[in-house]
Order: structure tokens, then sequence, then C-alpha cells
């Protein structure tokens, strides 16, 4: 039965040892004889992986045996980073592991750290979903996530001296020990070709490119329970009849294996680069890849479920979809296409059945970042689904006709412009019919920017039949404008459920970004703050501060359930606890001073404060507003005699991390200059230990787990109303590290909830934002004279070049762009006061401390877990079942 094949394994050391001795003879890709570094870990993460697989089995056969609903998370990243302590931590065999490869020879931390990350994921919506899995698994949920198995990830960054380099990230260069190859669950996916209507009016796709995706399972133990869900990564391939022996044998090798390469390259690496046509192709490859592999085989499932008695207006209650982001906008016509094309059900029934089905996510306010695709690229490369999307929005036209009536023309041309999914093209000529007044007679032409004008028919228009010459309304594309489909607007339209990812976000979400659409349905829109896995962020990567948790709470339930770390605020001024904590802190920091020294050279003092800023680099995160406060401070630094610098200023260690994206001069920009200013400032002898500053390369989850626990101040310091939510600000607080930030995002409510007076404050807000943007491109804005002397010091040469792009693009010289539009110079001035207060506070170790401790007892809310029973509950109307 399920319960005896979960209760085979209660393993202890020896028998954790010996599965290990058996997969390190085994493992026929090392040799025999020793057990090293790289062939210990493979041998111990398969024996862990034996484990995994007979949960994972049970709760297959346990879903599939209740048919019971199911949620799939379909996303394009999934950051899982390194699984190994995860899992034997989930499992609740770390100790039997460390015990059992002490015994062979090995310590579990060193055996660990040759896992490559699975760094599947750019950055906070790619953790998210990983967090997410581990949350689901936990808390039992039913539920798969989908994603792609990407062969290089996005890119390995290495830091020379002229910046960002990107490298191909071969993390699956030795194999996988946690995958599973699934060849029994395959489906074909087609690219091109053309669509075909039978006489019965039924639509087929037919001719084109086919490939093949073949499923690749990863195993997520959740932590404390049986259940183990699954991680289904696509691979693409062809069959192997597209592989032309002919012209192989006939030295025509490139030819031979083209198709092959063209199906394997879509999953060579995450975000290829898009200016090129060809770019942009792959991509839309990989995003209907995803779609249509994972739609195929959560139909296939619900019809091996259904058994006889498929029903499919019963799919709703079976199937939840939710889409991370708009990258899987194209589960949404794939859905329709397969029940209208190949289950035969109604346009009205499909449409029905999508909606109630599919969810979705939106993680960013920045116009640049909502997709929009070619009308043209999708025509060519799916034909069918184009088809249905103009269905879509010929739904949507009617919905908005419905609401607002066709009398007030300018008013629907507004609504249209804002709303629909086709931008800058032609309404459906029914449409077009309904806002005909026959009162009138005038030719009225709906613009595409939205504009209305109006024409008095001449007596020999052509465009006018002679029997009636009273009016046409017609449509006018702007020929200067590419004609998009839009992504969001697709998802708004068809989700039943909208979410942001923090409060702040889901009001802009609501009130600007898709404001129309929240006046025709509210009731769509939600909240759902995002939230971090307690085992890794807390329990697994930082086991020193997880002892004295467990010790002053008197119970470990706090990994389950976050809401006892408040119980920690009745002790935050216990000397005891305070200097336990600091102990736990310091080792921390010490770890991060050796990986500092090991990474880049430098050394730096565990006596400094670590203040740490890792994350994407991107101008709204505004790095540039941190490494210029560094600046400032080492400037003034050199003005003084050294008596008054160490009277003014605590001792620093300034910690960046992050990768810019590869076509992303400006941030690559950034990147240089922190690097620059690192190189002057570390080699200063009158500056000494006073000031240092550090750019970590590579930044990724394992990098993550050892700077978080020895951070002390992190910086969250975006422009108000940009950052969606951000997690690691989530991260840093549940490790006792302070927060400097702005009212952006997760701040906002992290603020509310570990205290005012435990969070650095500054900046602008989000309601002031559009006027000093105003402000500033009037020229009216009066920058503060510290501003201006940072700018001018950097100017003057003292860190090797004069960065006049970067400064220029603070003042906004011609040629550099919006001028200052991220207002690093409003902010400035309130920054480093700040920063003053930070350096104050710090001297103070006794009330920094109790800072810390409420920092982490005020982050209950951010466990993963939360938001995950939020989605369950609100969104995905799925329940928790526990294996028997
Ligand atoms: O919701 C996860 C994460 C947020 O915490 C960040 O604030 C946000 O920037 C990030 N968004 C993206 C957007 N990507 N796209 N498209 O990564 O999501």
């Amino acid at each position: 039965s399920i319960g005896d094949a979960l209760d085979r394994f209660d393993p202890d050391a020896a028998s954790v040892s010996s599965s290990i001795k058996y997969h390190a003879e085994m493992t026929p890709s090392f040799a025999p004889e020793k057990f090293e570094l790289p062939k210990a870990f493979y041998a111990t993460a398969e024996s862990v992986r034996d484990m995994l697989i007979v949960n994972w089995n049970a709760t297959y056969k346990y879903y599939e045996k209740i048919n019971v609903k199911q949620a799939y998370y379909l996303s394009m990243e999934f950051l899982q980073g390194r699984a190994l302590l995860n899992s034997i931590g989930n499992l609740e065999l770390s100790g039997a592991y460390a015990e059992a490869l002490t015994k062979l020879g090995h310590k579990l931390e060193d055996v660990a750290k040759q896992e490559p990350d699975a760094a599947l994921g750019n950055g906070g919506l790619g953790r998210l979903a990983s967090c997410f899995l581990d949350s689901l698994a936990t808390l039992n949920y039913p539920a798969w996530g989908y994603g792609l198995r990407y062969r290089y990830g996005l890119f390995k960054q290495l830091i020379t001296k002229d910046g960002q380099e990107e490298v191909a990230e071969s993390w699956l260069e030795m194999g996988s020990p946690w995958e599973i190859v699934r060849n029994d669950v395959s489906y074909p996916v087609k690219f091109y070709g053309e669509v075909i209507s039978g006489p019965d009016g039924k639509k087929e796709w037919v001719g084109g490119e086919d490939i093949t995706v073949v499923a690749y399972d990863v195993p997520i133990p959740g932590y404390k329970t049986k259940t183990t869900i699954n991680l289904r990564l696509w691979s693409t391939k062809v069959a192997s009849s597209e592989f032309d022996l002919k012209a192989y044998n006939a030295g025509e090798h490139a030819k031979a294996y083209e198709a092959l390469k063209k199906a394997e390259k879509i999953c060579y690496v995450l975000y290829p680069g898009d200016e090129s046509h060809e770019g942009k192709t792959l991509r839309l490859k990989q995003q209907y890849t995803l779609c249509s592999a994972s739609l195929q085989d959560i139909i296939a499932q619900f019809e091996r479920r259904s058994g006889e008695a498929i029903n499919w207006n019963n799919f709703a209650e079976k199937v939840a979809v939710q889409m991370n982001d708009t990258h899987p906008t194209l589960c949404i016509p794939e859905l329709i296409r397969i029940l209208m094309d190949l289950k035969g059900l109604s346009w009205t029934e499909a449409w029905n059945i999508t909606q109630r089905t599919v969810a979705y996510t939106n993680h960013t306010v920045l116009p640049e970042a909502l997709e929009k695709w070619s009308l043209n690229l999708l025509k060519e490369l799916l034909p069918r689904h184009i088809e249905i999307i103009e269905l879509i929005d010929k739904e949507l036209i009617d919905t908005i006709i419905y609401k607002y009536g066709t009398e007030d023309l300018e008013l629907l041309q507004e609504k249209f412009k804002e709303m629909r999914i086709l931008d800058n093209i032609e309404l459906p000529s029914s449409i077009l019919e309904l806002l005909v007044k026959p009162e009138e007679s005038t030719i009225i032409t709906l613009e595409a920017d939205g504009e209305i004008s109006e024409v008095e028919p001449e007596g020999q228009d052509s465009n006018i039949s002679d029997t009636d010459k009273k009016i046409k309304v017609t449509f006018e594309p702007d020929l200067q404008l590419p004609k998009l489909v839009r992504m969001a607007n697709l998802c708004v339209v068809s989700g039943h459920a909208v979410n942001g990812v923090a409060e702040i976000h889901s009001e802009i979400v609501k009130k600007e970004v898709f404001n129309e659409f929240y006046k025709l349905w509210p009731e769509k829109f939600q909240n759902k703050t995002n939230g971090v896995t307690p085992r890794r962020w807390i329990r697994f990567c930082n086991p020193e501060l997880s002892k004295i948790i467990t010790k002053w709470i008197g119970t470990e339930d706090w990994v389950l359930n976050t809401d006892k770390l408040a119980e920690l605020r009745k002790f935050a001024d216990n000397d005891k606890l305070q200097s336990e904590w600091k102990e736990a802190k310091r080792l921390a920091k010490e770890i991060v001073v050796s990986f500092i020294k090991d990474k880049t050279g430098y050394v730096v003092s565990p006596d400094a404060m670590f203040d740490i800023q890792v994350k994407r680099i991107h101008e709204y995160k505004r790095q540039l507003l941190n490494i210029l406060g560094i600046v400032y401070r080492y400037k003034k630094m050199k003005e003084m005699s050294p008596e008054e610098r160490v009277l003014k200023y605590v001792p620093r260690v300034c910690i960046f991390g992050g990768k810019a994206f590869a076509t992303y001069v400006q941030a690559k920009r950034i990147v240089k200059f922190i690097t620059d200013v690192g190189a002057t400032i570390n080699h200063d002898a009158e500056i000494g230990d006073l000031l240092k500053v550090v750019f970590v390369p590579d930044y990724n989850v394992s990098v993550a787990e050892v700077l978080i626990p020895g951070s002390e101040l992190s910086q969250h310091i975006s422009t108000a109303g940009m950052e969606a939510s951000g997690t690691s600000n989530m991260k840093f607080a549940m490790n006792g590290c302070l927060l400097i930030g702005t009212l952006d995002g997760a701040n906002v409510e992290i603020r509310e909830e570990v205290g005012d007076e435990n969070f650095f404050l500054f900046g602008a807000e989000a309601h002031e934002i559009a006027d000093l943007r105003k402000e500033r491109a009037d020229g009216k804005f009066v920058p503060d004279p510290r501003f201006e002397e940072v700018k001018a010091f950097v100017r003057s040469g003292v860190f090797g070049a004069n960065y006049d792009e970067l400064m220029g693009s603070l003042e906004g010289n011609e040629g550099y762009g919006r001028a200052d539009y991220f207002l690093v110079g409003k902010d400035f001035p309130s920054y480093v006061e700040c920063q003053e207060q930070v350096d104050e506070a710090y001297r103070d170790q006794k009330k920094w401390t109790k800072m810390s401790i409420l920092n982490t007892a005020g982050s209950f809310k951010f466990s993963s877990d939360r938001t995950i029973h939020q989605y369950a509950k609100d969104i995905w109307k799925i329940e928790p079942v526990a294996l028997q």
C-alpha cells in the first residue's frame, strides 16, 4: 500500500552510509576506487533521490486516485538553487547524513558545496516560484510547477576590469541528480503552418514545424511531510525520423541535424537576446513550448483521472492554472484551441472553461516590461492562436460596448485604446457597423492613437454607396507604429483573478496599470503579498540563529508556523538573548569574510557593519544611489582628520551583488562603476577598514544563503512605486538584518510589522513621483549641493574615468535619455541623512541588537506559507490533502 511504501524509509546514519556507498560504487561517471568530492556529492544526492522518489510516486498515485482539484503553476523561471541540504532538511535527515558522511571522510557542508545552483531563473519572480513549491509541498497542497529545462540557465557573471562579462552557465555539465527523465511523457508542439476550415466550420492547424517535448521531473519534498510534489521541466527535441540520415551520409552534416538543432536551441538559455527577429522568434517559441506542453499534459491528466466520464464543464473544478506574469499567456489560446479543435467544444464553452481556469499574477508595473508581441510574428508562428486572440479581443469590445453604450464615441475610443488586446489593429467590421448613427452624415474615423476625425462626405465619395450616404465608421491604424498583441491585457481579460504581489503594488495595479479593467471587473482584482520559505531562508541557511530562535521560543514549530516568531519580541531586551544573537551574527559574518576573500580577493573586517544590496541591477532599484552615497561618504572621510573620521563614521563593508541583463547597457555601466569605486577605496590605506566596497560576482541563491545571515543592514531603495514587492527584503528581515528603504513594494508592510522605529526610511513617496518627474522635466528641480558635489567628485576622475554617461543620466543632458527618471538626485539628501542615522544607531549595539531581534520577530507575516494559503483559498480553491 502507499502507506507501506512511505514507511519503508526511516534511515539512520548506518543505512544512509550504505546507500551512499552503493551509489558511489554504481555511479558510472566516476572512477570506482576513490570517494572524492564531486563523486561524494553525486552519490549522496542519488541516495537522497531514492527516498524522494518513494514519496513522490506515492503523492502522484494518491492524487490520481482521489482525483483532487490541483493547481498548476506555470513559470518561465524557477530559481531553485541547490537542493541537497534543503531535501535532507525537509526529510529531517540532516543529522543522519552528516554522520554518515563524516564516517566516509567528508563534511556534509563540503559535499553540499559541490552542487551547482539550478539557475533556471533571473531574479525575484523565479525565486518566488521556487519558494511557492516548497510551501505547496509542505502544506500538502495538490499542485505542480511547470517550467523549461534550460541547458545554460541565464548566464554566469564574471567580474573583470571591464565590468560584467557573461559566459554560459553550464549547470548541467555533470548531469543533475535530482531530475527524472520521463521518456514516457512527451508531446508534439507545432509552429508555423496554416489553419484550414472543415465543412462543419471546424478548424485544423496543419503543416509547419513539429518538435517533441520530453518531461524531466524534479521531486519537491515538503518539510516534515511525506508529500513530495512535482516540478515538471520540458526539454525539446525532434522525433528520430527528423534526423536526415541520407544528408548525413552524404557529408552534409549540418543539414542532417538542422531540425534537431532548431528544436534543441529552444531550451538552451533563459531570456535569449531578443533584439533580432531571430531572438524574438526564439523567445516566443519558448513561451509557446511551455504553454503547449503543460496544457497538453494537464488535459491528459484530467482525462485520465476522469476515466470514462469526461465532463469538460468540470475542468475548472479540477484544474487551476496560475500564470506567473505574462510569459505563459499563450496557455489561454492554447487551452481554447485544444478544447475547440481537438475536443470538439464550442467557442462559448471553451471560452467559459478557460476563464474559470486561469489566473494571472502581475509582477511589474514598468511599462517596458509588460509584454507586447508583434501581430505579424504571432500570425506567422501561431496562426490558429491569433484567430483565437481575435475572438477574445472581440469579446472584450462587446463587453466595453455593453458597459459604456455606443452613444459617446470619444469615450469608447478612449476605452478601446486603453484596453484592447490588439493594439493598432482594425476593429471588427461588425463593431464598426454597430457604431453607425443613422441620423448623422459624416464619415467618422477612429484612429489608433485614440483620436476621432469626422469628414463630411462629398457627393462623389467613392467609399459611400449611392443608396446610403448617411454615415460610415472606419478604423485607421497608425502606419508608423507596429501592430501589437498586449499580453497583459489578454491575461486580465481571460483570467478570473488578477493579483499584485504587495499591498501598494496591488493598489497601483488597480488604480493605474489596469484601472480601466478594474472598473469593469473589480471583483477580479486581489492582493497576494509575496513570501519566502522560512525553511531555506532561515532554518537551513542560518542554523546558528535558528537554534537560538528555537531555544527562546521553546519549540521549533516556528519553521512551520512563523507567527510564533513574534514571541521573540518579549525577549528583545534580554541580555542573554542579545549576546547569543550577536554571537550568531558574528559567526555568520566570519563566513562572509572568507567567502569575500575567496571570490574577490578582498580582505574585510568582521568588526565592520555589513551593509548589503543584492538584487538584479536595474536603474529603478537604484544601486547608483547606494554607490553615490558611498562615494560621498568617502569624499567626506578624505576631508577629515583620522580622529574626526572615526568619530563620525562606523566602519562599513558595502557589499553589492546582482546580474545586469546582458543587453542593458546602463546597468552594466553601474556594475563597472561600483567595481571601480571599490578598487580605489579598498586600496586607500588612509581609509583602511573604515570603508570597503565589494562586488560579489555571480550572485545566485547559494551566494544569498551565505550573505543574508551575515548581513546587518540591507538596502531596498527603489524609486517609490516601481518595485512590485521585493522578496530579499523579507529574507534579510527574517535573518535579523535592518532595512534601509523607501516606501515601496513589501517594504511598506515589513515596516508596519517590524515597527517604524526599526526601519530606516527615506525618500519620496509613490504618490509624489509623477509631480517630481514633471518638476525635473520642466527644469524646475534644484538639486541639493551634496548631490552636485558628489557628481563633480566622480567626474573629476578619482575612480579612473569620468562616467559621463552615468552622471549625465542623472542630469538629463542631451543624449542621456530621461532626466533622472529614477529620482536619484531628489532622494540623495534624505538618503545620505538616513545613512548618518544608521551609523548613529549602530554605535549603540544594545539598541541595534534589539532592532535586529525585532526584525526577525516582525518578519512572521512574510512566510510563503501564508501567501500560498491565500492563493489556495482565494484563487485556486484547492484544499490540502495529506497522504495517509
Ligand atoms: O513578485 C516577485 C518579484 C518581485 O518581488 C519584484 O519586486 C519584481 O521586480 C519581480 N518582477 C519581475 C518581473 N519580471 N517580469 N516580467 O521579475 O517579481
